[in-house]
């Protein structure tokens, strides 16, 4: 038998950048091009520590919060979205703003400005602490109320049972969300479903991708970085789907020899801020180590694309009417 036949790599598409995220880099990148360094960005961009870097070295300033962004100067919001209380602080410190919030977050937002609006109890599943979360949380902090997993569910308290619905964070694991869904239905039978899906197309179809390959996987290896909630799901998704082992590596140097102990196939993947150029890094690593030519398992395809943000159209259309 050859070393190609003996180990394989599967690789799951699709996997890595989505359309919200490659919206959003593209925006830095653009607004450095336009209006020169530096450029701040509230917050990391999209979750990704190899994103950040880069666009640190071309002139890129990530800050935690807008005070600290010097007054007059331009702040790009990130892909996960920002409270109103946020754009608040921009206007009041004179910022001229981007926003690259994702449209399918602006959604979310829509949706619970909406349900309060009606007066009901907003349920939203999600992680305590994640930015996306924050931000949605504060288009009606005192009507929405944040259950972390089925655990939470006992928990909850509302004004009147008859009127809650549920929303969520886009980046969620599908199946882990449905047990909660179900947990709060059990406890509130009149709960409302959001109009449309709120974990958004690339999640579902990354965890779609690695699940068809993860039986078969010895090993899954997720590409992307520990605080990217989309990336955290996919490695939960794989080792539930069946993979023997699964990790989350930043960058190939972090894949440990050890993991491949008995390892025949691998099964690769990556989260949806995760720059393609990160996987190729792990396919050369395992290249190395004798496995053959990536095997592409596609569970779909995805042709969304979203236009950038309409500050920045203006002010390119402008620059390019001038010419
Ligand atoms: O932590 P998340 O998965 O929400 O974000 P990340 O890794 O930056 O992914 C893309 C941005 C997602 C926004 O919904
Ligand atoms: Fe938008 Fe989904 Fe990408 Fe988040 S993961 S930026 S919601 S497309």
């Amino acid at each position: 038998m050859t070393a190609t036949a003996e180990r394989r790599v599967l690789l799951a598409a699709p996997r890595g950048y989505c359309a919200g995220v490659d919206r959003a880099v593209i925006t830095v990148e653009k607004a450095l091009e336009q209006y020169g360094a530096p450029i701040y960005v509230r917050k990391q961009i999209v979750h990704n520590k190899y994103v950040v870097q880069t666009l640190e070295k071309k002139g890129a300033i990530f800050v935690d919060e807008t005070e600290e962004v010097p007054e007059g100067a331009i702040v790009v919001f990130s892909a996960h979205g920002v409270a109103p209380s946020v754009h608040d602080e921009a206007k009041a410190g004179r910022l001229a703003t981007i926003d690259a919030t994702c449209p399918l977050v602006t959604k979310v937002h829509r949706e619970a400005n909406r349900f309060a609006d009606e007066d009901y109890d907003i349920l939203l599943i999600g992680h305590e602490g994640h930015e996306e979360v924050i931000g949605t949380m504060g288009e009606a902090p005192e009507r929405i109320h944040l259950v972390d997993g089925p655990e939470d569910v006992a928990k909850v308290k509302v004004r009147d049972e008859n009127k809650v619905v549920w929303l969520s964070q886009t980046t969620l694991s599908v199946d882990e969300t449905m047990t909660t869904v179900d947990a709060l239905k059990e406890r509130f039978p009149a709960l409302v479903s959001p109009p449309s899906d709120d974990i958004c197309y690339a999640t579902q179809n990354r965890q779609v991708a690695i699940k068809q390959i993860a039986a078969e996987a010895d090993l899954v290896i997720v590409v992307g970085s520990k605080n990217s909630s989309n990336s955290v799901r996919l490695v939960e998704v794989a080792l539930g789907a069946g993979a023997k082992d699964a990790h989350l590596v930043d960058f190939a140097d972090e894949v440990d020899e050890a993991w491949l102990d008995g390892v025949r196939t691998v099964g690769v993947t990556s989260g949806a801020s995760v720059p393609e150029v990160l996987v190729r890094g792990v396919l050369e690593w395992l290249a190395e180590r004798g496995f053959g030519e990536p095997e592409v398992v596609t569970s779909t395809e995805e042709h969304l694309q979203f236009s950038l943000p309409k500050e920045l159209r203006r002010d390119l259309r402008a620059e390019a009417a001038s010419k």
